[in-house]
């Protein structure tokens, strides 16, 4: 047998053949719905078999654009077809328009492209420090950065250190210090936690995995002026909330504030390719000199072909306007649900949330049972049902899910 011979891996199974392969041979850190999807198209993916599932949630809002958006497919096959990666030993001719297109959408001054989210949080948390040391004068090794219980940046280890979730940091320690916890939404809090060494204060606009937390009225309001007053950078992660997710294209835009670092990602490429960003409207980026940070991926042309596409589509095609819109739509809808297990309704524009009364026996069960309605939705936390569908869906399609939703309640309720 040559060793070509053994890359004999064929793609028409049963779906019990891809689950018990994965099971197999894949690290058990997910735990699926148990279908196995081949196609995907706007709302609509579709499995093995050809059964036909509405996404509500977006691969936690990548796709914000809806499934293999045509026009950020052409610009992925053209760009593919010419140019794809060159590393940043050299330039490229994608990044400066990338840099052109982000800077014009979000007031930015200074730009790092970066690959996953949580690389963007590393590198923010990296660039703030050094701000703080070079620029705010805080000594050296004694920079404090404040942070949210319930906070999700992601899964590196820098990242989980100053996670208050047993499950993401369980078993992976020891962890860096430099970091406080504050209870999200206490301003008063803040205030006690800030201190001549605080460099920044680094907080999701509304806390996604959480169950979607939304703020208090005024608190971010009040930590701009608090960040302002102290001398501290006000890093807003919009990675799962950023790029029309709640009807605006940044959600910081609610709360009538402007971060002084933002982190975008997720729909950034439209679910196409890995593309995240950190975005500076203070010089803190201006502290990163050559040879001090990097990626080889980070700023790639196929990365910003793909990216300049997914907000040429978002922006062009009303889609922010449309998740405020048909957000409302179907958050009323939901809030019309008169079902015991719910407890309560909540979001902002397409990040939406349904949380269930703990008596209900946990949001898992409901999403299967979604999920033989052809709906496919994902549990947090428990018992809440994350509903984060495309930006495109259409209100037909939010009348059909919620109808859905209407049945698997009124089933399970019984
Ligand atoms: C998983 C959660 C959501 C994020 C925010 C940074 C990142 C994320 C606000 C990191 C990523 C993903 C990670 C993914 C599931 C999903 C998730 F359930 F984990 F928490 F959306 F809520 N900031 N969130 O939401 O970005 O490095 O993943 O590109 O880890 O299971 P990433």
């Amino acid at each position: 047998m040559t060793t070509s011979d053994l890359l004999n891996a064929t793609t028409d199974r049963s779906p019990r053949d891809y689950v018990r392969i994965e099971h197999q041979l894949g690290a058990h850190n997910y735990h699926p719905l148990d279908v196995v999807l081949t196609r995907g198209e706007g709302v609509w993916v579709y499995d093995t078999d050809g059964n036909r599932y509405l996404d509500c949630l977006s691969a936690y809002s990548a796709v914000n654009q809806g499934h293999c958006h045509p026009k950020i497919l052409a610009a992925m096959t053209e760009q593919a077809g010419r140019l794809t990666l060159t590393s940043r030993a050299f330039h490229n001719d994608q990044l400066a328009p990338f840099y052109e297109d982000v800077a014009a959408l979000t007031g930015a001054h200074k730009i790092l492209p970066m690959n996953s989210g949580a690389e963007a949080v590393e590198t923010a948390i990296k660039a703030v420090r050094k701000w703080g040391y070079e620029v705010k004068g805080v000594p050296e090794g004694a920079a404090e950065i404040i942070v949210c219980t319930d906070n999700f940046h992601g899964r590196t280890l820098g990242v989980v250190g100053f996670s208050t979730d047993p499950s993401a940091r369980g078993g992976f320690g020891p962890f860096a210090s430099g970091f406080k916890v504050v209870p999200f939404g206490d301003d008063q809090a803040l205030v006690d936690a800030i201190t001549p060494n605080t460099v920044a204060f680094l907080v999701e606009p509304i806390q996604g995995e959480a169950g979607v937390i939304i703020p208090p009225p005024g608190y971010f309001a009040r930590a701009r002026d608090l960040c302002t007053r102290h001398n501290v950078t006000l890093i807003l992660d919009e990675i799962q909330t950023g790029l029309g997710r709640t009807g605006k294209l940044l959600a910081e835009e609610h709360e009538g504030i402007e971060a002084d670092v933002t982190l975008i990602g997720k729909a950034l490429s439209g679910g196409f390719y890995p593309v995240s960003a950190v975005l500076s409207n203070s010089e803190v980026l201006g502290v990163l000199r050559p040879g001090q940070h990097g990626s080889t991926f980070g700023g790639n042309p196929l990365a910003c072909a793909i990216a300049r596409a997914a907000l040429r589509v978002l922006v062009d095609e009303g889609m922010i306007e449309a998740s405020a819109e048909n957000g409302t739509y179907f958050m009323d809808l939901l809030k019309g649900l008169r079902r015991n297990a719910i407890r309560d309704v909540r979001g902002r524009g397409l990040m939406l949330a349904i949380e269930l009364d703990p008596s209900a026996g946990g949001a898992r069960r409901y999403c299967e049972a979604l999920r033989r309605r052809g709906v496919l939705a994902k549990d947090t936390h428990g018992d809440t049902i994350r509903i984060a569908p495309p930006l495109v869906i259409t209100r037909p399609q939010i009348d059909w899910a919620v109808e859905q939703i209407d049945v698997v309640f009124g089933t399970i309720d019984r």
